[in-house]
């Protein structure tokens, strides 16, 4: 099996990612599976332009995008992308679409392909705090989730992919009191166990994920 694993640049005047930060850190081959890892820009359609660019290149079996979530205590398996651009702030190109599609003839929304309970459950049993989350935002993190499920189920059918949010690293919460943050190492062995649980995971298990609101 082949996993392309992605990981955003910094952004929103922050100087680091731990997103692509902790990609870097992964191993080559995780449960026997080779991992290709690839930095992509915090930019609406080019980061798809990079992640398509890369699957025509590799072939990769699985597509897991990585990106940074300020301000969220634990690692997060995303559920779901929506078909909603709508930037808070710019991305790194100045652009900031407000209430458009990712891709105007895609459905409303797109299911995850990877098995999420599994990937979280398999995370917190090397004691890590993980959780499922039913949000990935509308910022570029939703755009990347929807739109690689997107470009997969119009162009490489049969591929799978998924979404994971991380925290600050304690470096950029310095002077951000009461934020939480995780640590480099913490984020790069949760990552290799959620990709462990997606090599080893023939469907995922039934525990709930759920939240009341
Ligand atoms: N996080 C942003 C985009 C890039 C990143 O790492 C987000 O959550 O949309």
């Amino acid at each position: 099996m082949k996993i392309l694993v992605t990981g955003f640049d910094p952004f929103g005047g922050e100087p680091i990612n731990p997103a692509i930060e902790s990609v870097k850190l992964l191993p080559d081959t995780i449960a026997g599976a080779e991992i290709i890892k690839l930095e992509i820009p915090t930019v609406f359609h080019r980061s798809l332009q990079t992640i398509d660019k890369a699957i025509a290149q590799y072939d990769p079996d699985v597509i897991l995008s990585i990106g940074q979530a300020g301000g969220r205590p634990d690692i997060t398996v995303e559920r779901i992308g929506i078909n909603c651009d709508d930037g808070r702030i710019p991305d790194n190109d100045g652009n900031q679409p407000i209430d458009v599609p990712v891709f105007a003839d895609g459905p409303a929304a797109y299911f995850v392909t990877v098995p999420i309970k599994a990937m979280v459950a398999n995370i917190q049993s090397k004691q890590i705090p993980a959780s499922i989350s039913n949000t990935a935002g509308t910022y570029v993190c939703n755009h990347v989730t929807y739109g690689v499920r997107h470009i997969v189920e119009t162009k490489y059918p049969g591929k799978r992919s998924g979404f994971i949010h991380i925290p600050y690293l304690p470096q950029q919460v310095v002077d951000k009191k009461g934020m939480p943050s995780m640590p480099l190492d913490l984020i790069e062995k949760a990552l290799e166990a959620a990709i462990e649980a997606i090599v080893t995971t023939k469907e995922d298990i039934k525990i709930t994920g759920g939240a009341t609101h």
